[in-house]
């Protein structure tokens, strides 16, 4: 059975595992808590010398690491991700999108903000906040007239852009002058066996 390393309350953590129970594969849980620097221990070094949860070890001991390897790794072959070459080269976009935009300045900020780190990174968070802000810009543009980002359905673009993107308001961002963005939030939300983010 697959094994996934990490924490439910891990952003990138829950879209390995939304995926996984939407797309209804068995796999099973193994603690790892980033929070305590649970992920720099030798054991699990060992395991994914990346050092960071996620991690998904598959049946034969291989083990995955970056959420969004794994999403592609789980989607494949699934409606979740795209039909031709286009359409994957598109998600492929979206997901280096959600990395180096989303991930970068807005779960970044949440997660300062939340841990009562606002103050201390105060310079940081305000170029976040910027940066964030034009990343929020394009995907509203981009979702003009549009349900999901690519190929007009649900796919593992729209699982990991909204994952951090639905709680940015968490980290002092304001999706009130973005509707687009709202209302595609909550078509996410009504996508077959879908949970929300613990501890949200
Ligand atoms: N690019 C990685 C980022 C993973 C990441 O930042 N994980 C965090 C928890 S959400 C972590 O392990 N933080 C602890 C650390 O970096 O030492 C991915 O998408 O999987």
């Amino acid at each position: 059975m697959l094994r996934l390393y990490g924490i439910p309350t891990s952003g990138n953590c829950y879209k390995v595992e939304l995926l996984l129970k939407q797309l209804q594969i068995p796999y099973e849980t193994v603690e790892v808590n980033s929070r305590v620097g649970e992920n720099r221990r030798p054991e699990y070094l060992a395991k994914n010398p990346l050092g960071q949860i996620p991690a998904l070890e598959l049946e034969d001991g291989t083990v995955l690491a970056e959420s969004a390897a794994i999403l592609v790794y789980l989607a494949e072959d699934t409606p979740l991700y795209g039909q031709n070459k286009l359409e994957r080269a598109e998600i492929l976009k979206w997901l280096f999108f959600e990395q180096t935009r989303i991930a970068r300045y807005i779960a970044t900020t949440r997660f300062l903000v939340r841990a009562g780190q606002a103050e201390a990174h105060a310079e940081l968070i305000a170029q976040n906040l910027k940066s964030g802000t034009e990343a929020l810009e394009i995907m509203e543009g981009h979702l003009q007239g549009k349900a999901f980002f690519v190929g007009n359905r649900y796919t593992i673009a729209d699982l990991a852009l909204f994952t951090y993107t639905h709680v940015a308001e968490q980290g002092g961002f304001d999706l009130k002058p973005f509707p687009n963005i709202r209302a595609w939030c909550e078509r996410v939300k009504t996508t077959d066996r879908f949970f929300p983010l613990p501890g949200a």
